[in-house]
């Protein structure tokens, strides 16, 4: 039975709205899986690691019947044709593409590479507001509502960049 899986895309290095639309042009390629929708990209000041240029981000939704970790290995696998370099080791750094697993259907799992929903989740402007313009009625597991995570200082973290051409 598939899955309603949402993916949350970041980039910047090298070009990051051509890395984005690159990604979502694979992620629409993904086995076992029927593309549903890209959000809106939005630009962000960096999380975590301020030393570092603004990103571009979205959150994609697909539904799948790929186990998460297989989907996860695909993912992992879009990064790195899309050259991810992880070799410095630094977290929180700069990259030309990072696709985080945030949500599978309502299945919560914490296990030493799959943390389910993404443990920060909550915290985040740029993964929040794209994911609401997908899915504002989302309720996370928990039974916690999209809609009471989002909060009025994320507007000056993320925001809505023009429209792109990215096929939907
Ligand atoms: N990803 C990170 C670290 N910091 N900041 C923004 N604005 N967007 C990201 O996608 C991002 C980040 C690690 O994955
Ligand atoms: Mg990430
Ligand atoms: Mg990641």
């Amino acid at each position: 039975m598939a899955e309603r899986a949402y993916i949350g895309l970041g980039s910047n290095l090298d070009q990051p709205e051509q890395q984005i639309a690159r990604a979502v042009s694979a992620l629409q390629q993904l086995p076992r899986s029927r593309w549903i929708a890209v959000s809106p990209l939005y630009g962000s000041l960096p999380w975590g690691d301020p030393d570092q240029a603004n990103y571009v981000n979205a959150v994609a939704a697909i539904n799948t019947s790929l186990p998460p970790r297989q989907l996860l290995l695909a993912m992992l696998d879009i990064e790195q044709a899309q050259g991810r370099d992880r070799s410095s080791g630094r977290r929180n750094g700069p990259r030309t593409l990072d696709l985080d697993l945030l949500l599978y259907g309502s299945e919560v799992i914490d296990e030493p590479g799959l943390q389910l929903p993404h443990p920060r989740l909550r915290e985040r402007a740029f993964v929040l507001l794209p994911l609401a313009d997908l899915a504002p009625e989302l309720i996370l597991p928990g039974a916690v509502p999209l809609r009471s995570l989002l909060r009025p200082e994320f507007a000056s973290l993320c925001w809505r960049l023009p429209a792109t051409r990215i096929p939907n």
